[in-house]
């Protein structure tokens, strides 16, 4: 039963927090990446608390091990349930972020590829899948893959077993999260729900898809 995902990537505190704790019945998790948390501080961390979810830093942290940690270890004290890094760093760079994420009891997924028109240019030709395959040697707890190519979604979950892939790409990308639904233990969706007119009810129309069980 795949897990809906918000991202929020709207500037501002206030608006944040209405969207958030609005649709928060219909959500399992927000996601947070630069554009709020650069408008908003990283203490929006703390102040979405309000909407009970747990919260995924989409920072695809990717530098060397020791500022990897370093920048993980901000994100799980600030109130971070979970942390996404790139892949294509290394090894090494990875466990740094998954040794910081079970410090702080958090999860760490792995960018395996984009899904974006432009995610194909250097993540696939076998990239991909060996990025996949090295996130669960280094011990993620899962990948992200597009929902915008269910096919390689497809084949990069014979990469990673049983552990999670999160989709995002879905509506505004052009992605069907019934497409994807089967495949992926998180679809993560954005434009579609923050920019909608009535955000609530745009959050509410995937519970058909949050419903449906993982094939
Ligand atoms: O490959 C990726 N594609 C992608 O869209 C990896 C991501 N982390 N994202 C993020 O998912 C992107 O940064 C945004 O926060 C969200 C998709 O948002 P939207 O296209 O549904 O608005």
């Amino acid at each position: 039963m795949p897990e809906l995902i918000l991202a929020l990537d709207v500037t501002g505190k206030k608006k944040a927090l209405d969207i958030a704790n609005a649709c928060a019945p219909h959500l399992d998790a927000i996601k947070v990446g630069y554009p709020l948390v650069l408008s908003a501080g990283l203490s929006i961390a703390g102040d979405l608390e309000k909407a009970g979810l747990p919260l995924i830093a989409d920072f695809k942290v990717a530098d060397i091990p020791n500022t990897n940690q370093l920048i993980c270890d901000q994100v799980f004290t600030a109130g971070f349930s979970g942390i996404i890094c790139h892949g294509f760093t290394g090894m090494d760079a990875v466990k740094a972020c998954v040794a910081s994420a079970r410090a702080h009891h958090g999860a760490c997924y792995v960018v395996a590829e984009m899904s974006h028109p432009g995610g194909t240019e250097f993540f696939s030709s076998g990239v991909a899948e060996r990025i996949a395959g090295n996130a669960i040697i280094a011990g993620a707890d899962g990948i992200v893959a597009p929902a915008t190519r269910p096919d390689r979604v497809q084949v990069l979950r014979g990469f990673v077993g049983n552990k999670k892939i999160l989709s995002p790409g879905i509506g505004t990308q052009g992605g069907d999260a019934d497409a994807v639904a089967a495949l992926v233990d998180g679809i993560i969706i954005g434009r579609s729900i923050y920019d909608a007119p009535d955000p609530v009810a745009a959050a509410r129309s995937y519970s058909r898809v949050r419903r449906r069980e993982k094939e």
